[in-house]
């Protein structure tokens, strides 16, 4: 049957729109057979899965005038549940009509596909309880393959095994950090930490939402990650594997603080190196020039792995008191330097031209970093610092890599308690609920149901979208309120391939996935499947690389921005991977699918909750007469008949549940009927 739809598709009157999902997919090396064996390119659905409890939904583009909809089993093709789509609603970033089909309702696990009547099926996917417990434990482990200054072994490492790189146990000190003790061309030792996304530098700015976002999983959900093995050199330990992971970065980020307080920006090359395996890269690295923005970052997430390592006194001794005193130490630099600013073009001798994380703006880590310390210390005087009048204000917004102020307001939140009676801690819900309230605005008004805004496709858009949906489901977890989980479930879907370009963007995972990330290890290692579970930057607008990716033959087939993707290597705008990508991923899934196994509500579709529209309608026809009746008893307010090309044949208005329309000619009639929550529509291929 899909390979039918296919053929039946090519030959549809839109040409040109069906032609763009072919040629994706076609550039994404994919075989013509496979394309067809896959179902309809243009239906799209979360390609891992569902979980039983909560939102599923699958969008298509071009879908026909009748709604209706059918879950079927794989294989078998058993109609098991049946549904009516949405209106059909345009998204102006990809160009696209589309209309969604929600099957919340139906939580019975199994494999199955979506069906569309005349328009073919999706991809098969699962529901199941614990469907992303293999993507959460894919989406930690990549942190381990990003590792520096250790020999990834096969015994963890499976077929991905590499040498070791970077011991940094001889790294230079730059110019532009050189002070008396330690002067120009002093020598350190910096090991450890991971690689900062395609490229092989270390950079303390990144490494400072990425960490503190994996922690923060892990406090949202420890008792769901004490569970998860990840096969990593330290499981055997009696930490849990996320902590062990994510120390190996920490250990790193500990020893970027000089003896003053302040803290080297990064740990990198002069330049980018080649597409060569960690160990083939053998130039000089360098700790540049200290920031205030690098220093508050530090501050912040010392403060909060002293406070979670209060708790592993044991394992390790000592370790928490000496974070929170560096991290005071560099609060107080940062305090003395409060506008020294990362600029890279000032650099010489040599000039640095790796990733610049240039941020002139630290108001928003100073908030960050007092929240972490007031959380870490119980003192308020570092509260008083940014918040003057005692009284929590502030501009809050989705975090990135520049923005952290809001990871401050979600740690405090979530530790409340120990707040209360230390300072004034009125206002912090109602900041939360207003930023996740727009996340979830966003969900509702994409007619993908996902929480993607048309501004939010730009470099690194996976972590925006992944930002936003972890802030609406902190919030959820304060509130209960199932509608913001919900924006996080469809931000998964979106990562996972109901997006306009039906891709998974998560290496490894899904029935087409980016299989040429921009990643020096995946490009270099002479194995096909790049190392799994890293998600791509994703649709970028922007297309920085559209240059540099042309002078090797690869062209982005399309200019909106929703379709501003390609699978090349040359793409570092749109599918290169990074740690502050991968961390909001992580813990999407994890605290997702801890929800669902440690009992959250069972989900409602938001998409009915909040907009108009779906009364299923049920029509039956004897002879010329046709009997239309809405289901779930809503008055219909007008009935129209149609014919297949669209002229109306007949028309009413009986403002009842039910109604007759006669003289209806023989053959496919279309049916549409409005009530107070808008228009639903079958054919009579459907009834
Ligand atoms: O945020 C604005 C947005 O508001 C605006 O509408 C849009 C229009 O131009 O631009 C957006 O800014 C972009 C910004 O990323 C978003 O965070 C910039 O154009 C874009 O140039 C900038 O890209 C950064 C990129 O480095 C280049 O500096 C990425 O954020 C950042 O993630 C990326 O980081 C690199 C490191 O430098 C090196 N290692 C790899 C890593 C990932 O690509
Ligand atoms: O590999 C680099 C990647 O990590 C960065 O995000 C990107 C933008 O700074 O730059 C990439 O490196 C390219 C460089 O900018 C231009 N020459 C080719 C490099 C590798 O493709």
């Amino acid at each position: 049957m899909p390979t039918q739809d296919l053929e039946r598709q090519d030959t549809d009157p839109e040409d040109a729109v069906i032609s763009r999902s072919i040629a994706v997919t076609l550039s994404l090396g994919i075989t013509a057979s496979f394309a067809a064996d896959r179902g309809n390119p243009n239906l799209h659905a979360n390609q891992v899965g569902y979980l039983p409890g909560q939102v599923k939904a699958a969008a298509l583009r071009l879908a026909p005038v009748d709604s209706s909809f059918q879950i079927i089993s794989e294989p078998g093709g058993e109609v098991v549940y049946e549904g009516f789509g949405g209106p059909k609603k345009y998204w102006s970033p990809a160009d696209d009509t589309v209309r969604l089909y929600d099957f919340t309702a139906f939580r019975t696990p199994g494999t199955y596909r979506v069906q569309v009547p005349g328009n073919g099926v999706s991809y098969p996917f699962e529901i199941s309880p614990e469907v992303y417990t293999p993507a959460t434990k894919a989406a930690i482990k990549s942190y381990y393959y990003q590792r520096a200054s250790i020999a990834l072994t096969a015994e963890f490492a499976g077929k991905w095994a590499r040498a070791a790189g970077h011991p940094d146990n001889q790294v230079l000190v730059h110019g532009s950090a050189a002070t008396p003790e330690r002067p120009r061309g002093f020598v350190l030792s910096s090991p450890k930490g991971w690689y900062d996304a395609g490229d092989y530098n270390k950079y303390v700015v990144n490494s400072g939402i990425s960490t503190w976002t994996l922690l923060d999983a892990y406090l949202m959900s420890p008792a769901y990650f004490d569970t998860l093995n990840l096969n990593i050199p330290e499981s055997s330990n009696d930490l849990p594997d996320l902590l062990d992971e994510a120390l190996w970065n920490i250990d790193w980020v500990y020893t970027m603080q000089d003896l003053d307080g302040g803290v080297y920006h990064k740990l990198t090359t002069a330049k980018f190196s080649g597409f060569v395996m960690p160990s083939a890269d053998k130039a000089v690295r360098y700790v540049v020039q200290k920031s205030t923005t690098a220093t508050l970052d530090y501050a912040a997430l010392m403060a909060q792995t002293s406070r979670i390592f209060r708790k592993f006194e044991a394992q390790r001794p000592g370790f928490a008191d000496s974070c929170l005193a560096r991290a005071i130490r560099a609060w107080d630099w940062a305090a003395a330097n409060p506008s020294v600013a990362y600029i890279q073009d000032s650099l010489t001798n040599p000039t640095v031209a790796t990733g610049e994380y240039g941020d002139g703006r630290s108001s928003d880590e100073r908030i960050w970093a007092a929240m972490e310390l007031t959380l870490a210390t119980r003192r308020d005087s570092f509260w008083t610092a940014v918040f003057p009048t005692g009284k929590f204000s502030g501009t809050f917004q989705n975090p990135s890599w520049n923005q952290v102020s809001t990871l401050g307001l979600m740690s405090a939140l979530n530790a409340i308690d120990s707040l209360v009676g230390v300072v004034d801690t009125s206002g912090m819900r109602s900041k939360l609920r207003s930023i996740g309230t727009e996340a979830r605005n966003r969900m509702l008004l994409n007619p993908y149901l996902v929480p993607v805004g048309t501004k939010d496709l730009s470099w690194g858009s996976s972590s925006t979208i992944a930002n936003y949906a972890l802030l609406a489901f902190h919030w959820y977890k304060l509130s209960a309120d199932t509608s913001y989980r919900s924006v996080a479930v469809t931000a998964l879907d979106w990562l996972y391939g109901r997006n306009p370009l039906g891709v998974s963007f998560v290496t490894g995972f899904g029935q087409i996935s980016p299989m040429h990330p921009h990643h020096r290890p995946s490009g270099a290692d002479g194995i096909v499947e790049p190392i799994p579970g890293l998600v791509a930057g994703g649709p970028n607008g922007q297309r920085q690389d559209s240059a540099a990716c042309e002078a090797e033959g690869a062209s982005y087939p399309y200019l909106l921005s929703a379709l501003s993707w390609i699978d090349a290597e040359c793409s570092y705008a749109s599918n290169e991977v990074a740690i502050n990508w991968n961390a909001p991923l992580v813990a999407l899934l994890g605290g997702i699918q801890a929800d669902e196994i440690y009992g959250g509500a069972t989900a409602v579709s938001p998409w009915k909750a909040h907009r108009s529209g779906w009364m299923p309608i049920g029509v039956s026809r004897k002879g010329s007469s046709l009997s239309v009746l809405s289901k779930d008893g809503t008055p219909l307010l007008e009935v129209r008949v149609m014919s297949a090309s669209g002229r109306t044949l007949a028309r009413t208005e009986p403002h009842s549940a039910s109604t007759t329309l006669e003289g209806i000619p023989a053959g496919l009639v279309v049916v549409a009927a409005r009530s107070a929550q808008g228009w639903v529509s079958t054919s009579s291929a459907g009834f």
